[in-house]
């Protein structure tokens, strides 16, 4: 049966992935939004009302969610260290779960992307190398400039695996259907990956065996908790936001083959500069792709029309929208009947409370689970 491309219908249909059905290929994309409580950086009711309002999507990603207080670099974001943590995560896969939903964690490390106000005893962001990243932090008290982080000790790198596994057993008592590993948009894993934030001499460093083999440590530990079908790594290699340089095709080509190997059971591209250009010189996403035979889920500035070609092509299994999900609760629904979508407001897509975040409204009836 010929899909037509020009329709939403190649995003509507299940999706096997590993074990999991999908009810279809429309992915809700990690978005941060800086809501959990204060105190605890645990997610609370309101967290738990706008995934469910959200949970229509065929696989729900969530927000960032850092491992350790040393992995977070924004004020407000979820923790999943802390039993208070997984007893609010747990409200919000449950919330899912009741609609009929699938929802896996993104575990996030920022790394240098943080600042000491957000740091254990103030102490300084860590990563690869000491090299400041150009940008400003997002504190509890406004904006601040970033500062030289410290190198990690080669002794110290084990540490960082055994924030990500636990951090995965964690999420796994907190009831997720999986998880994906934030390797993109600058953060630790990238800055490990990539020869602009990397001069390390060990063997984490140089070439390009050493410069992911953090990545493939940390597939291995969460695969090792979630299983590996159950498994994701999300990836940006063109993009240069968080001052991470240019992009590097050879090391992309390295990471996907190096990433099929390891049995990991999905990739999920950032096609392009996140939040920004689809098309980067040196990168060919539908090249890359095939390096990568497993579940590819497509993002960045996809609308309906892209996906279902996306799809219906053959390029990826599923596409993951991001800023649409902020403002269409019920995008799916919208995306399958044609309605226009509703434009975010920028005022309120980082901390404070509901306004912004779960009063936008349907335009479709609510399904019933
Ligand atoms: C926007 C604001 C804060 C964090 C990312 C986790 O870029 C983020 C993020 C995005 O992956």
């Amino acid at each position: 049966m010929k899909t037509p491309a020009n329709s939403a219908a190649a995003l509507l249909s299940p999706y096997s992935l590993g074990p999991l059905t999908l009810r279809n290929r429309v992915v809700m994309a990690p978005l941060t939004r800086s809501r959990a409580d204060a105190q605890t950086l645990a997610p609370r009711a309101l967290n738990a009302e706008y995934y469910a309002q959200r949970a229509g999507a065929g696989l729900i990603i969530s927000e960032g969610s850092q491992v350790s207080q040393q992995g977070q670099g924004y004020a407000w974001t979820p923790g999943i260290y802390s039993e208070a943590q997984i007893a609010g995560w747990r409200q919000v896969t449950d919330a899912v779960h009741a609609l009929g939903g699938t929802i896996f964690i993104q575990l996030w490390h920022v790394g240098r992307i943080s600042h000491p106000e957000l740091q254990p005893d103030g102490a300084l962001p860590v990563a690869p190398s000491a090299i400041r990243p150009e940008g400003q932090a997002f504190t509890n008290d406004g904006f601040k400039p970033m500062v030289e982080p410290r190198a990690l000790t080669t002794d110290e790198i084990p540490g960082i695996v055994e924030q990500f596994r636990q951090a995965a057993r964690n999420a796994r008592a907190a009831g997720f259907d999986g998880a994906e590993i934030h390797s993109a948009n600058g953060y630790l894993l990238e800055q490990f990956l990539r020869s602009h934030t990397n001069r390390r001499s060990d063997a984490w460093g140089g070439s390009l065996e050493n410069r992911t083999r953090l990545l493939l440590e940390v597939v291995a530990a969460v695969g090792s908790v979630f299983g590996l079908e159950r498994t994701g790594v999300r990836l940006s290699p063109a993009t240069t936001v968080n001052d991470i340089g240019p992009g590097e095709p050879e090391l992309a080509a390295y990471v996907l083959k190096a990433l099929d190997a390891s049995g990991v059971g999905f990739v999920h591209m950032v096609e392009g500069v996140t939040g920004g250009a689809r098309t980067v010189e040196g990168f060919d996403f539908r090249a890359l792709r095939k390096l990568f035979p497993r579940t590819w889920i497509a993002n960045n500035g996809y609308d309906g029309a892209l996906g279902a070609e996306a799809v219906a092509s053959g390029h990826a299994e599923l596409v993951a929208f991001g800023k649409p999900w902020i403002s269409n609760p019920d995008l799916v629904e919208r995306l399958a009947t044609g309605l226009p979508l509703a434009q975010p407001d920028k005022a309120t897509l980082y901390g404070g409370d509901a306004h912004g975040y779960t009063d936008y409204p349907r335009a479709t009836p609510a399904a019933i689970a």
